[in-house]
């Protein structure tokens, strides 16, 4: 399939039953074409692509916010809002972050309460400790009508590195901050429950340990490498995951569980050496729901259940980095396996860091073209609107 781009509107039919086959096929290509054929035409659901807000360095959140506008994250700090209607961007602020590599300003979630009293803004971000070490902490963030106030750390000194940080937040419908972090580059670190490395952790808004977290600490489920996407839906929490050559996963995440890292990737299955499959038996790890290789590098994960496009309604949907496309994976209604993943706009837009369902059912996407990795266009890092 071959698309002629028009930015200012352009439809395109979006790929609908690619098989995984035709998924492992995309994940090669990175920039300029599509290089998957739909399977099922007559599954096809036409999409509208529109860039509401260009001119980004390295959108790495974007969030519905209480005002129903999408607030947005760089990597370098700034902390910006769009107006879905207009494209208008008002920038808050920014904060003081090392941007070092893949690190940087990474997640954002609200506080339950924002609109009624309790206006704070918690993000994740890479910082230089002192002696130059490199930290992950998150903050929380005043949010004084269109500025930002002084943030307060409600967690830091969590292992960062130039690679493998993370990381994402989302606030539970139980009114709890879970945080995920990636291994630091330092794959023992992932195992052990001393370090919030390689870990999903479940906090109070205050940042210290959920009351009846596994263990009683911080850490809610282990064995990451680097999770960069985490949705609720239908009450359960969904992870993304970046595996090393092989074996990226979309993970189901369950209370005081291990998934396995280093010494497993991605099933139970033995490519990961002869002590994968005694490892697994030893530590009942979790098996992903699904799996990639070659990697694609998910990022941003959103849950759709909107009668807008109805043909998506029940499922995952998450951005890739290497593989530049928005995946669909539809969840059983169990919520425990998904059906036949499908790519979409495969090649279109570079490289996508993250993906937001609005309340109207419209998408968006968030690029990440100049994060040192893509081949940033003008209007880059851009979002983009998604409707039928
Ligand atoms: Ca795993
Ligand atoms: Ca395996």
């Amino acid at each position: 399939m071959s698309v002629t781009l028009n930015w200012s509107s352009m439809t395109l039919r979006s790929l609908v039953g690619a098989t995984l086959a035709a998924v492992s096929l995309s994940a090669c290509g990175k920039g300029g074409q599509t290089s998957v054929t739909p399977t099922n035409p007559g599954g096809d659901v036409a999409l509208t692509a529109t860039t509401l807000a260009g001119g980004f360095d390295t959108i790495w959140d974007l969030a519905w916010g209480p005002d129903a506008q999408i607030w947005v994250t760089e990597r370098g700090g700034a902390i910006s809002r769009v107006n879905p209607a207009t494209g208008a961007i008002t920038r808050l602020g920014a904060l003081t972050v090392n941007e070092i590599g893949e690190g940087g300003l990474m997640g954002m979630a609200f506080h339950p309460d924002f609109a009624t009293g309790s206006p704070f803004l918690y993000v994740a971000h890479t910082y230089s400790a002192a002696g130059g070490a490199v930290r992950n902490r998150i903050l929380r963030v005043p949010v004084n009508g269109s500025s930002l106030g002084v943030p307060t750390p409600i967690l830091d000194d969590v292992p960062g590195s130039s690679i493998h940080n993370g990381s994402r937040l989302v606030v539970g419908p139980d009114r709890l901050l879970y945080a995920s972090f990636g291994d630091a580059a330092n794959t023992a670190l992932s195992q052990s429950t001393a370090s919030l490395a390689g870990k999903i952790l479940r906090l109070a808004l205050d940042g210290q340990a959920a009351p009846g977290n596994p263990g009683g600490s911080r850490i809610f489920t282990r064995g990451h490498r680097n999770p960069q996407g985490l949705v609720f839906a239908r009450g359960t929490l969904y992870a993304t995951e970046h595996g090393p050559g092989d074996n990226d996963e979309l993970n189901r995440i369950e209370a005081g569980r291990n998934y396995g890292w280093p010494d497993v990737r991605g099933r139970c299955d033995g490519d990961a050496g002869m002590s994968e499959l005694s490892f697994c038996t030893a530590n009942n790890i979790v098996e992903p729901l699904a799996h990639w290789t070659p990697t694609i590098a998910p990022s941003g994960i959103d849950f759709y259940d909107h009668a807008r496009i109805p043909e998506w309604r029940g499922s995952l949907l998450f951005t890739t980095l290497k593989g530049s496309a928005l995946y669909r994976a539809p969840l059983a209604t169990d919520g425990r396996s998904v059906g036949t993943v499908e790519v979409h706009f495969g090649g279109q837009f570079g490289r996508l860091r993250d993906v937001l369902v609005a309340p109207d059912g419209a998408v968006y996407l968030g690029t990440s073209n100049r994060d040192g990795r893509g081949t940033p266009q003008s209007q880059d890092d851009r979002i983009i609107r998604l409707v039928p």
